[in-house]
């Protein structure tokens, strides 16, 4: 299956039927007073969250939907039926955006959670609503209004509460791998991962937070290097983030400069999504002798200046990720007491999470801008849609 998380739909809802023109006529009765009907409304368009999605894929193939209309009233004061409603299944986490007006819409993150999208148009009027004390036989009928047309774009981010950050390489498929379900390949080189994987960790019965594992960053990301940096909009609804270092990479290169290099391009993408919580996460410390380990450990920490947490872990052998994911638990249930006490601090979290959408939105149209001219300097190259990834999704919620 392909994971899509970006698709433009147009969507047109159903016009209002027409009112009708119509006097009675019945043996016996001359004269009979009107009785045309009124028509029916527009069907609307609705979006709707649906758990068994996880790629908007089939956006891509449709991405014209229109609502049935409203019928004509008929004679004998019969109405016309309406139009049926049209209700579109997207992925809890889709974001639906307006094209013209760059309005967001809404956010659909509930299971069930509608929204409409397009109102349908209102019926006529038949005859019969024009007939007055001074008009018995009114010739007067209205017409149903249109159905609203709108351009949408739509927007998916999984819903995890904690991103992992790092280069490739980091070991961050290998983390999630040894905490939760969740199977996502790993392997000696870069990009392995290329769609976001979501695991769900067990700390204890019922106690579970979701990881999302995305495909790393380099150097030059926001530019278009590598995957670029439209991945990292998927870490814009968690709540923390574990950045991931490889303490002994193969190439030499230095783990506090690979850091700062990611830190830098976090900043390029969103400038709020750089002042999130953050945790270094060392990793792959069986590399190293262990009596070596903490003087090395060390040395990094005190190169970046670091005072946040830190956390030294094996994501191959297991080693320190208990404790990890033991304070990631806790972490992410003292944040859910102090939002219950405090609710303006969810207020501000939806604010935050707002400016991270707009800011994303920007960096990822300057991305596609910069790629698409990169690719037009090359005259052959293959004109591949470069949102799409013909790779399996894996989605293991335990
Ligand atoms: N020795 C050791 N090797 C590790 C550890 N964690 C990951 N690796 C190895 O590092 C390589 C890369 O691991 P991945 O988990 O694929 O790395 P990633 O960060 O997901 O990489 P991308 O998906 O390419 O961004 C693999 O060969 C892993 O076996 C570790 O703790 N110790
Ligand atoms: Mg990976």
């Amino acid at each position: 299956m392909k994971f899509v998380d970006e698709a433009t739909i147009q969507v047109e809802a159903g016009k209002g039927g027409h009112g009708c023109l119509s006097f009675r006529r019945e043996k016996y009765v001359p004269r009979g007073g009107p009785d045309g009907g009124d028509g029916g409304d527009g069907g609307s368009i609705y979006l709707e969250a649906d758990e068994a999605l996880n790629t908007l894929v089939d956006y891509r193939f449709q991405r014209k939907f229109k609502a049935q209309s409203g019928e004509t009233g008929s004679g004998r004061n019969c109405s016309g039926s309406k139009g049926e409603e049209l209700v579109l299944p997207v992925p809890v986490g889709t974001t639906v955006v307006d094209v013209n007006s760059h309005e967001v819409l809404g956010d659909l993150t509930r299971p069930g959670e509608r929204l409409k999208v397009a109102q349908g148009g209102f019926h006529g009027l038949g005859n019969t609503r024009y007939k007055s004390s001074v008009n018995q036989a009114p010739r007067q009928t209205s017409n149903g209004s249109e159905g609203e047309l709108r351009d949408l774009r739509l927007e998916l981010k999984v819903l995890a509460d904690v991103g992992l950050l790092g280069m490739p390489n980091a070991g961050k498929s290998t983390f999630i791998r040894s905490v939760s379900a969740a199977r996502p390949k790993v392997a000696n080189y870069p990009f392995t991962t290329l769609v976001p994987n979501l695991g769900v960790v067990s700390v204890q019965a019922h106690q579970s937070f979701v990881v999302a594992d995305i495909p790393g960053l380099i150097e030059g990301a926001a530019e278009g290097a590598g995957l670029g940096i439209r991945f990292l909009k998927h870490l814009v609804r968690t709540r923390l983030l574990l950045h991931l270092v490889d303490v002994a990479p193969y190439d030499g290169s230095s783990p506090a400069e690979n850091v700062r290099a990611i830190e830098h391009e976090l900043e390029k993408f969103s400038e709020t999504l750089a002042t999130r919580d953050r945790w270094l996460v060392l990793n792959k410390v069986d590399m190293i002798a262990e009596d070596e380990r903490d003087a090395h450990c060390q040395a990094i920490v005190d190169d970046l200046e670091w005072d946040g947490p830190v956390f030294a872990i094996s994501a191959l052998s297991g080693e320190g990720t208990k404790p990890l994911t033991q304070a990631v638990m806790r972490w992410i249930e003292s944040r859910a007491e102090e939002e219950a006490e405090h609710p303006e601090l969810a207020e501000r979290e939806a604010e935050r999470r707002r400016r991270m959408d707009d800011e994303a939105r920007i960096q990822i149209a300057a991305e596609k801008q910069a790629r698409r001219a990169a690719r037009e300097e090359v005259d052959d190259f293959d004109d591949d849609d470069d949102d799409d990834h013909d790779v399996e999704v894996v989605y293991a919620p335990e």
